[in-house]
């Protein structure tokens, strides 16, 4: 049996199922993702070195503008037909829960609701210090690298930052327990273009193996997969997903 008709026998079984996503399931609305060399975040900017607390601090106008880069850029794409294909199956399975490692909103924006954030999200600026959330539009146009002075806040007048979490930040205790209760509840997990290089984010697929759900990586990239329950499809989300979920 070829693996999507496997992976679609699974998903058919299945009535509690985690979508699991990082940058891949943006990267076909034009979003790059962290590693691809050519246009990926890090080509530029290594993210570690720049997504950090120490980074902001030691260059605000550089971590802000980056930032702001992004959300700019956000402002002028739109979902694909692989966050289309993951809104939808909340129609068709009892129980669905989104958990994504990405801090953009097209999950919302195609239409999903309750997404987890494990790692915030860039539409939420907030006040570096006093975390008071701080509404500032976003630029119309930025060049990637700009630099730009993030604003004050008027109750402390501390700096904004981008509401996302940073290397050596906790992910928001409340998004990771809802993450792993519904992670240890499920019965398929359905893995969506992460390289699961980032903890405790990537942790997330060995836990609903270990409580015996099934777990279907969708990746252009080979995925090496060590239990019977795994299965890996690889192809584009935007391409798989809407063949899988039809
Ligand atoms: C924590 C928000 C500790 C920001 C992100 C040393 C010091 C401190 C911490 C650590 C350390 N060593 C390790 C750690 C832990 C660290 C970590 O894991 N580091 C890694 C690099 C080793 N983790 C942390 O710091 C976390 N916090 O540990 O706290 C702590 C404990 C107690 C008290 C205080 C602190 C927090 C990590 C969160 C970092 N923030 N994002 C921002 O966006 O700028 S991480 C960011 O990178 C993303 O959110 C995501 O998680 C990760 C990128 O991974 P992916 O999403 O998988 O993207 P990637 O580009 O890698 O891969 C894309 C995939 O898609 C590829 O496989 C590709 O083939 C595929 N693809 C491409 N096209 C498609 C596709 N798939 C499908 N369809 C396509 N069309
Ligand atoms: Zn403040």
């Amino acid at each position: 049996m070829a693996d999507l008709d496997r992976a679609a026998a699974c998903l058919a079984q299945a009535s509690r199922v985690v979508v699991f996503t990082g940058a891949g399931v943006s990267a076909e609305s034009g979003i790059a993702t962290f590693r691809d060399a050519q246009t990926g975040l890090w080509a530029r900017f290594d993210p570690q070195r720049l997504a950090t607390p120490e980074a902001f601090l030691a260059d605000p106008e550089l971590v802000w503008g980056w930032y702001e880069w992004r959300r700019a850029r956000l402002a002028q794409v739109s979902p694909n037909p692989a966050h289309q294909a993951i809104a939808e199956l909340a129609g068709q399975v009892a129980q669905l829960q989104v958990v994504t490692q990405n801090v953009d909103d097209l999950h919302e924006r195609a239409g999903s609701r309750s997404v987890i954030h494990l790692h915030g999200s860039i539409q939420q600026p907030r006040c570096f210090d006093c975390a008071r959330p701080m509404a500032i539009p976003v630029a119309e146009v930025m060049e990637n690298g700009q630099r730009l002075a993030p604003p004050r806040c008027p109750l402390c007048n501390g700096l904004a930052r981008p509401g996302v979490v940073w290397f050596g930040e906790s992910v928001p205790q409340q998004a990771w327990e809802a993450a792993w209760k519904a992670v240890s509840t499920c019965d398929l997990l359905l893995s969506v273009g992460t390289s699961g290089a980032v903890y405790p984010a990537a942790g997330l697929p060995r836990r609903a193996l270990e409580q015996g759900a099934r777990v279907i990586h969708v990746n252009p990239e080979p995925v090496s997969i060590h239990a019977p329950g795994e299965l890996a499809l690889t192809g584009k989300a935007g391409q798989l997903l809407p063949r899988l979920l039809a």
